[in-house]
């Protein structure tokens, strides 16, 4: 047991080679914490004795009590190995989905990882989800196969048994990899090929598809876990042991006398040996020959446990002397055979050095950085490495070399912020003093007690009691006093005043360059493009200056703090060699939750964090007191710094809004709040569930499952589908649902019509809203007359496969042509709902491609368009039911007639002209346009304006109705509203995935709970080898809430499910149904809505909103109490 100082982890770090940064990673309750703590133990951190109750990572209270981690945190360890010496900068992560965004920032920082998997409980979703995280990441994994004991203790498996389970896990897992080995080396492979067809000079002859081949050639051996490749150890954290194969393969050479590599290659796989031939064959499974590694391995490991737990002391004793182990006294005596256990096994199978060794021979080392990894850190979105400025492809070397010198750029990637305690800072706690401070302390003292004594002397008056206390107390307090020397180590004063209860430390990593106290470092943003910065700023400038002029989305700040991340604790440091992990204090007015730091400013800011959880989860807070609102806006805004993925909101209506992946994340952020951030009581609403707004085909039967249009329809025909269905006068429909109508100016008139998406098309707009994103950027440029970006050739390609995407999926005359009509995709320019314009007059699409001639037709019809883009993107930002977004809804916009407004001739297109002026002098201000007419809105647009609204107020009785832009939003806004009012119109819920592993004599609860609340179940397995089962279900957000604490409750903590984001369902209920045929009318009554999910929560969300909700309280009241008397 090593406890290391200070001095030798600093001088650890500095040798990249040996360093290797890593993070623990696994589905909830694996025991990833417990495995940290059995190798944090190992450095005399904590004792080995409390390893594994401890649990010494989760230092935030409600970890321990919830007993799982909620963030990821850091610790440094060294280790020695012959006579290497290992710098481990281990991150803990948390396995439950509600927090897999920390999982994103630990596998940012770090070049490998430990995948930990329960030996009982097999692969699980989240295991499955951060190996993809690992891959996404490009660091390379080692596998931890835990809680073996669990094989012997609860299942009661014998070590033949036991080693065809593991033999099952170790394939289950090579399968993920193997799928996303091949879904990679796939894309690879076709964004070759897409190369080759790019650059004509490639071969012609080679143009046939071979989907293999690209899996063939490439080797794909060294991915897999398998223990003869060493990247597997066998562990059970709680009772501190593990072993990868390479330790029996040791001992037993010199037992048996066969070579280590051929052991190596053979203890794991079904071979068995000869002892008297000392040769080692293929199992034979008819003579019942066991595997070596049952026989040598798990035999030995059963047999201990059996002696221990049948408490057989001769058996025992035999092989801890057999071993040649030395147990002490109290632990052979104790009564609990688990410490016994862990006695023996932690002694003769260290579980730390099975680990470490693994970790630090198959992990890579900071150096080991690979080309592929930077080029994908350096290229944030569609950006491609070849397009970067040569000053920032040059910076690759600087990544590749990690090197120390003081000429390598210093890069510092931040993933987090995490908030600390002021008073936890090494800086503001009294800390032991070093050997020579408490030498001068003293040699002060005694001068003082020197010059007392003489002054005493002279004063004759001696008072006995000063001298002592003098002794003790003077030096400190001087010392405090901040006397020159002093003041590096004595505590800084924490301003007042500021909150500065809580500081933010950046959880970090230098990836170049060596971080040094005080340097001054460029803070780039997400948004931050060093093209622009290397345009604005004359070459020469290379390190950050106050002086630079400003650049959009840069800061410059310096490192203040630096600091050794040690668990709960923090060391302060001077300075961080490149390749380690570090924490940095000061940066909170400067990064909000992630950034990039580099001291040159050609670096582009890292690609951003990937995130596999939406969060979904909102509920709005307010102050119990609202004389407290500025504290908890404060707060909120620390908490939004402090957590990597919550969102904060303020709405429209005013309401601070926190938005998390789930409940249990939302139950920490609340308590953060409250307990650490803004310190007051807060009452929280209840949470705001989100809901989608779509319209389907017209139902084929009726709710009685009756044909629709066959029955007799009622006398008593119910009110409130009139009232629904009415539609304002001067509105035309069609019977195909063509709604007309035109402004109020009469001027325009816009006929629209809405169809339902079909749901790949939606789906597939889902996907590709980033894509989307770019393609309404470009064109709005290129529409304006900017013709700025420049597409890159990928990215072009990508767009046409998007568009053949769609048009393969809108087949059919409804849909002929629609693609290449389309004008926009809405909400907010990148949703899933499209805006099509069918009218002849005027042709415009979304697709970059030749701009259409500029005739001044067109210019018009165009800068109308614009009003017209706009109404559809607020009509589908919230739509007619309850104000939510649309979503797989296609307006066809079929006619636009402008005639009575050519019409009108002068006054009104001065009055058009008039509407785009504003648009138009900015346009000038930024063009600078050679047209006589843009020189005049320059020179005197002020005037000419007043002139006009003069002019105006005389002539046209219509332009009462403001700018013919404005009414054109209204009036498609409108439109598109009607558009969907007269189909069939439904709401759409948030659906969580659910994965829950119960055992099969509860099975039966967890699926009424899950019936109860509106889940669905798509599959039930059985998990081979165990009596657990693995359902994958579907369940409505909206009905989520406490649901996990109910399925635990009702299977006594025995069954927990995993909920994740998963998609958008349409809930198949009419929210506006009321009876209309005899049949439905008798089967569900004249109310009817007793059933209705979707005008439930139709209504729920209205009287949120603060809308009108048409419900009746009470309504037949005496009825209703006949009704009870009669049960
Ligand atoms: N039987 C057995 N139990 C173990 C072993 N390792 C951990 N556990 C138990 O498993 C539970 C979860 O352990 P943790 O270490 O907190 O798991 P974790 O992976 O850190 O969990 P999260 O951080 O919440 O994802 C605890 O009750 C541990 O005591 C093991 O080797 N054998
Ligand atoms: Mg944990």
């Amino acid at each position: 047991m090593v406890l290391s100082s200070l001095d030798k982890m600093i001088q650890l770090q500095r040798n990249t080679a040996n360093i290797r940064n890593i993070c623990v990673l696994a589905h909830v309750d694996h025991g990833k914490t417990t495995l940290a703590d059995c190798l944090i133990s190992s450095n005399g951190i904590i004792s080995s004795r409390l390893a594994g109750k401890l649990r010494y990572m989760d230092s935030r209270e409600d970890e321990q009590v919830r007993g799982i981690t909620m963030k990821s945190s850091a610790i440094s360890l060294h280790y020695r190995t012959g006579n290497e010496e290992y710098l481990i900068n281990l991150i803990d992560s948390p396995g439950h989905v509600d927090f897999s965004s920390e999982v994103s920032t630990a596998v940012r920082i770090c070049d490998g990882c430990i995948i930990v998997v329960d030996a009982v409980e097999g692969v699980c979703p989240q295991t499955q989800a951060v190996l993809r995280q690992a891959w996404l990441e490009n660091i390379r994994p080692v596998l931890v196969i835990n809680k073996l004991d669990r094989l012997i203790v609860e299942l009661k498996f014998t070590p033949q048994e036991a080693y065809s389970h593991l033999k099952n896990i170790l394939e289950q897992i090579n399968a993920l990899t193997g799928t996303l080995f091949t879904s990679k080396v796939l894309e690879e492979r076709a964004e070759r090929d897409t190369d080759c067809q790019v650059n004509p000079s490639s071969e012609q002859g080679e143009q046939v598809y071979d989907w293999s081949s690209g899996l063939e050639n490439t080797d794909d051996s060294h991915l897999y876990f398998s223990p003869d490749q060493g990247n597997v150890v066998f562990t059970s954290a709680i009772d501190g042991w593990g072993f990868g194969i390479e330790h029996f393969a040791k001992i037993y050479s010199q037992k048996i006398g066969i070579k280590k590599e051929v052991l190596l290659k053979t203890l794991w796989g079904d071979y068995y040996i000869n002892m008297k031939a000392k040769k080692i064959m293929k199992v034979d499974q008819a003579k019942g020959k066991k595997p070596l590694f049952v026989q040598l391995i798990l035999e030995n490991i059963w047999s201990l446990y059996d002696a221990v737990l049948k408490k057989d002391k001769e058996k025992i004793d035999k092989i801890v002397t057999s071993l040649g182990l030395k147990i002490g006294a109290r632990e052979a005596r104790h009564s609990d055979p688990k410490v016994q256990i862990n006695a023996i096994c932690s002694q003769w199978l260290p579980i730390s050095h099975a680990v470490l060794a693994m970790v630090c021979q198959k992990l890579p080392s900071p150096l080991d950085i690979t080309a592929e990894r930077v080029e994908r850190l350096m290229c944030a979105g569609s950006q491609m490495f070849d397009s970067l400025p040569p000053e920032t492809q040059a910076l690759k070397a600087a990544f590749m070399n990690c090197g120390s010198e003081d000429t390598a750029p210093v890069i510092i990637f931040v993933s987090k912020m995490f908030a600390v305690d002021a008073k936890a800072l090494p800086q503001n706690k009294p800390r032991p003093l070093t050997q020579e401070e408490i030498a001068q302390r003293r040699e002060r003292a005694r001068q003082r007690h020197a010059e007392k004594l003489m002054v005493a002397a002279v004063q004759v008056a001696v008072e006995p009691t000063q001298d002592g206390s003098a002794l003790e107390t003077k030096p400190k307090v001087e010392s405090r006093g901040g006397e020159q020397q002093a003041e590096s180590m004595a505590p800084k004063a924490v301003p007042e005043g500021e909150n500065k209860e809580e500081c933010f430390i950046a959880f970090a990593r230098v990836f170049s360059g060596v971080a040094q106290r005080g340097k001054k470092m460029f803070v780039l943003g997400p948004k931050y493009s060093p093209v622009e910065f290397l345009n604005r700023v004359p070459l020469g400038f290379s390190t950050p200056a106050d002086e630079l002029p400003p650049v959009p989305h840069m800061a410059c700040c310096a490192l203040e703090n630096l600091y050794l991340l040690m668990g709960r604790e923090l060391e302060e440091l001077e300075e961080v060699p490149p390749g380690n992990v570090l924490g940095i204090g000061g940066l909170q007015d400067f990064v909000l939750k992630s950034a990039t730091l580099c001291s040159s400013p050609s670096c582009p800011p890292f690609i951003p964090l990937n995130f596999e959880a939406t969060p979904i989860v909102r509920v709005a807070v307010e102050p119990k007191h609202p004389s407290e609102m500025p504290q908890l806006v404060k707060g909120m805004k620390l908490l939004n710094q402090a957590d990597p993925c919550v969102q904060i909101l303020i709405q429209e209506t005013g309401e601070h809004v926190l938005v998390t992946a789930g409940e249990v994340h939302l139950q920490r952020c609340l308590d953060d709040l409250k307990e650490r951030f803004a310190k007051i009581q807060i009452s929280v609403s209840e949470p705001i569930i989100p809901f989608r707004e779509t319209i389907t085909k017209p139902p084929k039967v009726d709710m009685v499952n009756e044909e629709i249009g066959k029955q007799q329809k009622v006398a008593v025909i119910h009110q409130t589908k009139e009232d629904q269905s009415k539609i304002p006068e001067g509105i035309q429909v069609d019977p195909d649902g063509q709604i007309t109508i035109s402004t109020p100016n009469k001027l325009a008139t816009l006929s629209v019509r809405a169809m339902p998406l079909p749901e790949e098309v939606t789906q597939i707009l889902e996907e590709n809203s980033d894509l989307i994103r770019s393609i309404e950027q470009f064109t709005s440029s290129l529409n304006e007359g900017r013709n700025t970006q420049v597409i890159h050739q990928k990215t072009q390609e990508k767009i046409w496969e998007f568009k053949g995407k769609l048009e393969q999926h809108l087949t059919g005359r409804k849909w002929r042509n629609i693609v290449d009509q389309i004008w926009s995709f809405g909400p907010r320019k990148c949703g899933p709902n499209i805006l099509v314009n069918k009218s002849e007059d005027f042709q415009n699409s979304v697709w970059p491609g030749p701009v259409s001639k500029a005739s001044k037709e067109t210019t018009k019809y165009r800068d109308l368009g614009n009003s017209i883009v706009s109404g559809f993107q607020l009509a589908t930002l919230s739509g007619p039911m309850c104000e939510e977004p649309l979503m797989g809804v296609c307006f066809v916009l079929e006619k636009w007639d402008l005639s009575k407004f050519d019409d009108q001739g002068g006054s009104d297109k001065q009055n058009q002209e008039q509407s785009i002026l504003g648009k138009e002098v900015q346009k000038a201000g930024e063009k600078h346009s050679s047209g006589a007419e843009s020189q005049e809105l320059q020179d005197g647009c002020p005037e000419r304006f007043e002139k006009h609204t003069a002019q105006k107020g005389e002539t046209s009785l219509s332009d009462c109705y403001g700018p013919l832009s404005g009414q054109l939003i209204a009036t498609m806004k409108e439109a598109c509203r009607y558009a969907l009012h007269v189909k069939p119109q439904r709401l759409m819920a948030a659906m969580y995935t659910c994965d829950i592993m119960a055992t099969g004599d509860v099975l039966g609860r967890v699926y009424a709970v899950l019936s109860k609340r509106e889940g669905r179940v798509l599959q039930e397995e059985m998990k081979e080898g165990t009596d657990m089962f693995i359902i994958k279900a579907v369940l409505p957000v909206a009905e989520s809430f406490g649901f996990a604490d109910e399925i635990r409750k009702r299977t006594s903590g025995l069954a927990s499910p995993q909920l994740v984001f998963s998609h958008w369902e349409i809930i198949p209920s009419d929210p506006f149904w009321v009876p209309t045929t005899e049949e439905e009318y008798l089967h569900f009554g004249e109310k009817a809505d007793s059933e209705n999910q979707a005008r439930k929560y139709m209504n729920a969300v209205r009287k949120r909103k603060g809308l009108c909700v048409e419900e009746k309280i009470v309504e037949h009241a005496e009825k209703q109490r006949t009704l009870s008397k009669n049960k």
